[in-house]
């Protein structure tokens, strides 16, 4: 198909993908078996079937869940591998992954395992032609405390990570509550992020932008609410990581001809288009810039900025951008 082979072959990175979220039915029954962890589920169909969401909650309950089959260093390793070798034949070339420690840590798995097997995982993609970066999301739903734990976990490692995000569920749960974690994290040359907007009102991402100092900012839909936010995105040059099969999974959209990402687009918002939980969510980086770019019947010209959009709100180097650019 011509309009999917246009978007293939335009160099993309990925900026916002929680690596627990492309675990796959598949190999969520392959690691469960090899660990000896009890499963609610018999078959790939019946995991699939239980994917039916209104809201970020109902999926948060059920990622967590699925999370619980990672144990072994071999299984984040594989894990990785597996997406960024999806990510290669989608036309991917560089990816800055999510990830949860304090899901696996809060049931006994060393923060080192996590961090280890990814590392792997990201050091075999580079043989594939595929650059990554590593970023450590603190559970907004948890205290402060419990993120400068992770920080404190992960100070070995600071080196091998990029930046600090902020996720899971959003309402009741504001940037504010992460000031001084995030401030902690800045102070180590960390790159800063945080999910706003994806079901917080408009006050969450002024925050996420004014209390935190993100650099990046993942989602940004309800910004749109907010006129004098939008204009400061705009003028700033905020990167927003828009994720379209996420927001339609999770009902902040209700069909993805109504999504915002075409507005976006003209208010001269620097958007980019990501898969968020690609297995849970049905689609992984190409699926959603065709699915919407066909829903918004975006023109060659948005596809081709989307994706520059990806390289130059990446984390990377002006050196290590131009060869995509
Ligand atoms: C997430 Cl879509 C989304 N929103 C917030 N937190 C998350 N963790 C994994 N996916
Ligand atoms: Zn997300």
């Amino acid at each position: 198909d011509p309009l999917s082979d246009f978007i293939r072959g335009l160099p993309k990175a990925e900026l916002h993908l929680h690596i627990e979220g492309s675990l796959e039915p598949e190999q969520m029954f392959e690691f469960a078996r090899r660990n000896r962890v009890a499963l609610p589920f018999r078959t790939v169909e019946e995991v699939r079937a239980a994917y039916a969401f209104t809201n970020l909650q109902d999926f948060l309950d059920i990622y967590y869940q699925g999370a619980q089959v990672l144990r072994t260093e071999e299984d984040f390793r594989d894990l990785a591998l597996a997406y960024f070798r999806r990510l290669a034949a989608d036309g991917g070339v560089h990816a800055e992954i999510f990830f949860d420690p304090q899901t696996h840590t809060d049931r006994g798995i060393p923060f080192q395992v996590v961090a280890d097997g990814l590392l792997a995982g990201m050091a075999a993609a580079d043989e594939l032609g595929i650059s990554s970066r590593l970023i450590l999301c603190f559970l907004r739903h948890q205290d402060e405390d419990a993120a400068f734990a992770t920080l404190r976990a992960a100070e070995p490692y600071l080196d091998r990570i990029t930046g600090v995000g902020l996720d899971s569920s959003e309402v009741g749960n504001p940037p504010s509550k992460f000031a001084r974690v995030f401030q902690a994290a800045r102070q180590r040359g960390l790159k800063l992020v945080a999910h706003a907007g994806e079901e917080g009102p408009p006050d969450y991402v002024w925050q996420a932008l004014d209390v935190l100092g993100v650099d990046r900012l993942d989602h940004g839909n309800r910004a749109l609410e907010d006129d004098a936010l939008a204009r400061r995105l705009a003028d700033q040059g905020t990167t927003l990581t828009v994720c379209p099969l996420s927001n339609l999974k999770l009902c902040v959209v209700p069909s993805l001809d109504a999504h915002p990402l075409g507005r976006m687009l003209d208010l001269g918002l620097r958007a980019t288009v990501n898969a968020d939980d690609p297995a849970y969510f049905g689609g992984y980086l190409l699926d959603n810039y065709v699915r919407v770019a066909a829903a918004l019947d975006l023109s060659r010209d948005q596809l081709v900025r989307l994706a520059r959009n990806s390289i130059t709100g990446s984390f990377l180097d002006g050196e290590a951008q131009a060869p995509h650019l």
